[in-house]
């Protein structure tokens, strides 16, 4: 009876196992759920690879379960010697050849994929006026922030990134601190952000797929970059071309200083510049890339988190609560970020209540 109970004792593990790896399958950031060309490719080289490791596999252990039954002492007897192989020609042969078309079969698509997707040259194309005609987006990895600048269209956006679907979008990445890596891992990547050099790359955002997964994708730092390297979240946002014209114009004809919506919104932007958060964020989708210090704050207000970690569903008091408490306690969300936070010594409730209500009116494209 003990015993029996012993064996089930590992049951719940298996059981809780079974449900972590089941959240591994979310089409918002499954890796085996490809939802993009780039992806579908890096899929099927894993497909690819797996399908022959596991032929390698099968075909060992059938050999080796052979040799176990088949000479077992008490079958062939205390002194049978088995015969010998060894500078087998035919054995050597057959074990260098099939390695070498096994690894043949694998180089062949592996080398091809890696071809097409370092190919960047629809990048530099231009129509007849000399504009260019792909998106081009730069990418900067801060400790633990993203910053979007859009150059061909002068926007610059931090923590989620805007895309349209169903057509090729470029990237420059580069790091402005240490060394990060830019991944979603439901369309494509990881390509490492140096902070010496600029990584090109580029992903496909397929438009039926992209619904799937309510078009927000979660893209992360795949590189270990410090403490809070785990919370260096961001989100991907996908639009129509349409709505991703729409989205380009509201962004392009946002005011260069937010009007504040009412009176206690317009002492929070004075506590904004008497605080010094404008020395490190911008709050116009014009201002800031490649310089700023901090995310630009334009569309604060309409970001599906707080500081790319805290996600409040929908839910306006909570973003509220959360914008209080990022500004509160920055250093405890994210142990290490360089905005630290303000105590009731630094800045008072009134203050803060002011605050928020001023960044919650920083919204372009919503209203
Ligand atoms: C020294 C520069 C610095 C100062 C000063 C600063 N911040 Fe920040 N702030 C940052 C950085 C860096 C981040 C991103 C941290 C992260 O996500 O790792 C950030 C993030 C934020 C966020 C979350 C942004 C998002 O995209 O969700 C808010 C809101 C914010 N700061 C508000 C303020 C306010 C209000 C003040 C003034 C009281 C302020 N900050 C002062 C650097 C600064
Ligand atoms: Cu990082």
């Amino acid at each position: 009876m003990k015993n029996g109970l012993k064996k089930w004792r590992l049951l719940p593990l298996f059981t809780a196992l079974a449900f972590i790896l089941s959240g591994c399958g979310e089409p918002f950031l499954s890796a085996l759920q490809p939802a993009g060309e780039v992806a579908q490719m890096q899929y099927d080289l894993m497909l690819l690879s797996t399908i022959i490791m596991v032929v390698v596999i099968i075909v060992v252990m059938i050999i080796y379960v052979i040799s176990i039954v088949k000479f077992r002492r008490a079958k062939v007897g205390e002194n049978t010697i088995p015969k010998q192989v060894e500078g087998s020609h035919k054995l050597e042969i057959i074990w260098t050849v099939v390695p070498i078309i096994l690894v043949l079969i694998l180089a062949v698509p592996t080398v091809a994929a890696t071809f097409i997707l370092a190919d960047q040259t629809e990048m530099e194309a231009v129509d007849e006026e000399g504009n260019r005609t792909a998106l081009v987006v730069d990418v900067r990895a801060n400790l633990y922030w993203w910053e979007f600048n859009y150059p061909d269209l002068g926007i610059v956006t931090a923590q989620d990134l805007v895309v349209p679907t169903d057509q090729n979008v470029y990237f420059n990445v580069i790091a402005s601190d240490v060394k990060h890596s830019f991944w979603i891992p439901a369309v494509g990547g990881k390509i490492d952000t140096n902070v010496e050099n600029m990584n090109t790359f580029y992903l496909h955002f397929d438009g039926e797929k992209a619904q799937e997964a309510d078009n927000l994708f979660y893209g992360k730092c795949a590189e270990l970059c410090g403490p809070s390297h785990a919370l260096m979240d961001f989100k991907v946002q996908t639009l129509s071309p349409e709505d991703f014209d729409n989205w380009v114009t509201a962004m392009q004809e946002a005011e260069a200083e937010p009007e504040p919506q009412n009176d206690l919104a317009a002492r929070g932007e004075e506590v904004f510049g008497e605080q010094g958060c404008i020395g490190c964020h911008a709050v116009s989708p014009a201002q800031g890339a490649g310089i700023s210090q901090g995310p630009n704050l334009a569309t604060l207000g309409e970001r599906s988190r707080v500081a790319g970690i805290l996600d409040y569903k929908g839910d306006e008091e909570q973003h509220e609560a959360y914008i209080k408490e990022w500004i509160r306690d920055a250093d405890r969300l994210k142990p290490g970020n360089t905005m630290g936070g303000y105590n009731e010594d630094d800045l008072s409730d009134e203050d803060l209540d002011a605050l928020t209500e001023y960044l919650m009116g920083l919204k372009v494209y919503s209203e």
